[in-house]
């Protein structure tokens, strides 16, 4: 397994539409491995493969670590078969945009098709911080960010404040 490198906003490659994985083979698996620790090293609950600069449908997921207990998830694929018309607000954050963290609104509950480590189609029913994840790594394979969810007002402030962090790394 290796660590990859997460992209940070603006990265034009983060607004990269990603591809169906075609064949869940080796290949996709090391993909897997390499992107569920990169996402445990960056201490996120969530990370697209569109996030380490791989246009492919993967995403990594584990809502549920504490004690060091790990419950990774895979979904390949992954497409929203129904959603509810109730929404839910969560506080989000994201690793492409670090150190901001804003309220996104979505359907609170939504039901997912997608293909699992071992290329099998599953469905998942999801509510609470699983269906917002869920959402939020979808809207990543589609090139977007929680940011785009904002008013224009709040997003052009997150975009300056990803600015001025970048230019100050790169001057210390
Ligand atoms: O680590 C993450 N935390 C998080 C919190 C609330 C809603 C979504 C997320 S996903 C984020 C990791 C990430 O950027 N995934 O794309
Ligand atoms: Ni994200």
């Amino acid at each position: 397994m290796a660590k990859r490198p997460i992209l940070v906003a603006p990265d034009p490659r983060l607004k990269a539409v990603a591809q169906d994985v075609a064949k869940v083979d080796g290949e996709i698996r090391r993909l897997v491995d390499d992107m569920l620790e990169t996402m445990y090293a960056a201490d996120g609950i969530g990370l697209a493969a569109v996030q380490i600069g791989v246009a492919q449908r993967v995403v990594v997921m584990d809502i549920d670590q504490k004690d060091g207990k790990r419950n990774p998830r895979v979904f390949i694929n992954p497409a929203i078969l129904w959603a509810s018309d109730e929404l839910a607000t969560f506080e989000e954050g994201c690793l492409s945009v670090p150190d901001i963290w804003e309220e996104v609104e979505r359907p609170a509950a939504i039901r997912a098709e997608y293909l699992d480590r071992d290329g099998r189609k599953q469905t998942v029913e999801a509510d609470g911080l699983l269906a917002d994840c869920l959402q939020h790594e979808m809207d990543h394979l589609n090139g977007v960010l929680f940011i785009d969810h904002l008013s224009r007002l709040k997003r052009s402030i997150a975009l300056r404040k990803l600015a001025k962090a970048k230019k100050q790394k790169e001057t210390a």
